[in-house]
């Protein structure tokens, strides 16, 4: 959780391993779109800065939140990918609605970690306002899509030791 405590773009460089030869796929969420593409922005930006080559990052849009599961899925059945990211934004509105969608995708990305052997990562917003989702999106409390990336990397880099 971004706090003041905890900028989501502040990192040790050194502490993450070399993703040069890391394939990564990204699914974004088409819903608040200002803001989902500010995180895949960052996600992008931050995963080049490790090494990874543009090519190896492999994009897919999806309509909502509640389908970044379903093409997580698929990302990661047709492709030879060393992690999947998720990256979505969901802003409480008047209805009950965001704690399904959010649960809904929670539960999803928890099960899709525990049916394949490569990480998916949760870069999802769940925010009140968009004013919370501006500030973890390249705003003052720096941008999800940067520690999604950084997760990626680090847990792709877990998942290979192990194997080893
Ligand atoms: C319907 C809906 C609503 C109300 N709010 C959001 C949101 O804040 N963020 C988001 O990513 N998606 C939202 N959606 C769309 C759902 O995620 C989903 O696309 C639709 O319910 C169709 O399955």
């Amino acid at each position: 959780m971004a706090t003041a405590y905890q900028n989501l773009s502040e990192y040790d460089f050194n502490s993450v391993p070399d993703a040069s030869e890391m394939s990564i796929g990204i699914v974004v969420a088409e819903w608040n779109k200002l803001i989902t593409e500010k995180l895949l922005e960052g996600a992008c930006n931050t995963l080049e800065k490790h090494g990874v080559k543009e090519e190896n990052i492999l994009v897919e849009r999806v309509p909502g939140s509640f389908e970044l599961t379903f093409g997580a899925k698929h990302l990661a059945e047709n492709h030879n990918l060393d992690a999947v990211i998720v990256l979505g934004c969901v802003i409480q509105g008047d209805t009950p609605h965001f704690n399904y969608v959010c649960s809904g995708v929670t539960q999803g990305i928890t099960e899709l970690n525990l049916m394949y052997d490569i990480p998916f990562i949760f870069g999802l917003l769940t925010t009140e306002n968009m004013q919370q989702a501006e500030d973890r999106a390249g705003g003052r409390y720096g941008n999800k899509g940067d520690e999604a990336a950084i997760t990626a990397i680090k847990m792709s880099d877990f998942a290979c030791r192990l194997k080893k």
